[in-house]
């Protein structure tokens, strides 16, 4: 039998916290808020202060999986994962949030309602009483975070990610187009550049769940960390092993490790790479085996920084080995592996289940990917959807998790120095900037021949600094004595209206097809290699 929903009438008064225990709790709101502040379930998931109001589902649904919270993906009311807080006027914030794994705040009817009875569909005892305990508190927007963020400290851990490396990662300016030659004439090339970690991406493996070095990489992975660690720094890669695509040999050879929904289908990890992903059931002890031996290869192979990414699928919905909370078993799997990767290697987790995740690993993605543009209007303004990469998106994400800074370090992601080959202006590419050291989480993709000796200047300047960073208000921060304003990133655009619903409509059902994302990918791929080739030319001048 549910425990019935414990009912708080009158909110904290101004300044006080509480904790309490319930399944379910509805929190009424003495007078209608302002704004209400969504969390997104995961890394790109979006987390803003919005309108009280719904927000257009966003599309296409085909992505929802690897973007949002597929279970609460087309709610109707705001919904947020296990945080959520109103603004009722400046300074006076009223902040719900879970201490639990899997747990969702919605803004209904005036009230904060928070949940943390297990989804439908994921075990059996679905609607037994899974009490968790829930902290509220009122006051300024600092300190109800700050406090929130303490308590979950105490539940799941901090871990020290001092000191905070200084990376190269190849993802923002080859794509996949890497192989081992460009890769060694770029790693000599940043030979003064004051960076920590040369990070291999995406790129190099034979495929998304076969990970050995493919083709590009003759000389094989031990080879390419030797190389790096030649040069002074760490070697970071980056993988995905949580996913695998259709296509792969783990996936054909080992189809009773993939979850799969009540009825037998294997659920969707969404569509990347042109093909779709399934996600590998986190709960199997086979499964977890095979991770551990995973993760003990890499580290075998002289990488000391890793990149785990799309860590999402181990918390997928989907009817498990083990009857399992899906957060728990995700947080399962993730203690195994950050068993595998050791006490003295680095842990950035990507792509990841945010509270889930805390303790375990030694730094978060907290935003979508940026790209050399600021916002791509078909994606923000017709599918309404701000997960997908753009700097814009990013910035916004990364900005409203900064409260998770005293949990784990948190990476806004890459920043650009380049005119070259971007399409962000100088004011853009100097928020980015400005957002890496607010996080002081630093990390380019930018190629050494793309620059100029003035761009070099600018980025050793960066990967230097330590300035004094003040958060003046939600949008304004001083770093020394300057003010740095991030209002253009925050704001939404309107939902679709009118006119521009037909498109909308279109896109939304275009973006479903398997074979539109696609032919996406193809093009994709080819203006890599094409980009490849620029930079080829490049570094023979
Ligand atoms: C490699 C990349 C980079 C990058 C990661 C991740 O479809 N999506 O919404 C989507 C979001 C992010 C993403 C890929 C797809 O990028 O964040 O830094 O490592 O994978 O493939």
């Amino acid at each position: 039998m549910p425990t019935p929903p414990l009912k708080l009438d009158s909110p904290p008064e101004a300044g006080s916290s509480q904790i309490v225990n319930a399944s379910y709790l509805t929190l009424s709101l003495p007078h209608p808020p302002q704004l209400f502040y969504r969390h997104g379930w995961q890394s790109w998931s979006l987390a803003a202060w919005t309108e009280p109001t719904p927000l257009p589902v966003q599309r296409p649904a085909i992505l929802h999986p690897l973007q949002t919270d597929p279970h609460y993906a087309n709610d109707k009311s705001p919904h947020s994962s296990w945080v959520g807080a109103v603004e009722f006027d400046e300074d006076d914030i009223l902040l719900l949030g879970s201490l639990g794994l899997d747990a969702h705040v919605w803004l209904n009817e005036n009230q904060l309602e928070g949940d943390a009875l297990r989804p439908k569909g994921v075990s059996k005892g679905q609607h037994e009483a899974d009490e968790c305990e829930w902290f509220i508190a009122r006051g300024n927007e600092k300190s109800v975070f700050a406090k929130y963020a303490a308590e979950l400290g105490k539940r799941f851990g901090k871990r020290s990610s001092k000191p905070l490396p200084r990376v190269w990662c190849s993802w923002y300016s080859l794509y996949t187009a890497i192989d081992e030659s460009i890769l060694h004439r770029i790693f000599d090339d940043l030979n003064d550049l004051p960076f920590d970690v040369l990070q291999v991406d995406d790129g190099w493996q034979l495929s998304i769940g076969d990970w050995e070095a493919n083709e590009k990489f003759p000389s094989g992975m031990n080879a390419l960390a030797e190389k790096i660690k030649s040069t002074g720094r760490k070697a970071g890669l980056w993988l995905a092993p949580l996913i695998a695509v259709e296509s792969s040999r783990l996936f054909q050879e080992h189809p009773d490790w993939f979850l799969r929904s009540e009825n037998g289908k294997f659920v969707s990890a969404g569509f990347n790479w042109g093909e779709q992903l399934y996600a590998l059931d986190t709960s199997h002890p086979a499964v977890l085996e095979w991770l551990s031996a995973l993760i003990k290869q890499v580290r075998a192979w002289g990488f000391d920084y890793l990149k785990l990414d799309f860590l999402y699928a181990g918390a997928l919905p989907g009817k498990r080995f083990m009857d399992l909370p899906r957060e728990e078993a995700y947080r399962g799997a993730l203690k195994i592996m950050r068993d595998a990767i050791g006490a003295d290697a680095y842990f950035l987790a990507c792509g990841a289940p945010i509270i889930p995740s805390l303790g375990l690993c030694n730094a978060l993605r907290v935003g979508p990917d940026v790209s050399d543009k600021w916002e791509d209007p078909r994606d923000a303004t017709l599918l309404y959807n701000f997960t997908t990469p753009g700097t814009r998106n990013a910035i916004r994400t990364s900005i409203n998790r900064l409260w998770l800074q005293p949990l784990v370090a948190v990476d806004p992601d890459v920043a650009y120095f380049i005119e070259q080959e971007n399409a962000l202006s100088l004011e853009q590419k100097q928020l980015l900037q400005d957002l890496a050291l607010i996080c002081n989480f630093k990390a380019t993709s930018d190629l050494p021949q793309w620059m100029t000796s003035a761009e070099r200047e600018s980025l050793r300047g960066f990967l230097q600094a330590a300035p004094q960073v003040k958060q003046l208000s939600r949008a304004k921060f001083q770093l020394d004595d300057r003010i740095v304003d991030f209002s253009s990133a925050l704001a939404l655009p309107n939902p679709p209206r009118g006119l521009t619903k037909l498109p909308a409509t279109f896109l939304g059902w275009l973006g479903n097809r398997p074979f539109a994302l696609n032919m996406f990918h193809r093009l994709n791929e080819s203006a890599f290699r094409k980009k490849r080739g620029r930079a080829e030319i490049e570094s023979s001048k």
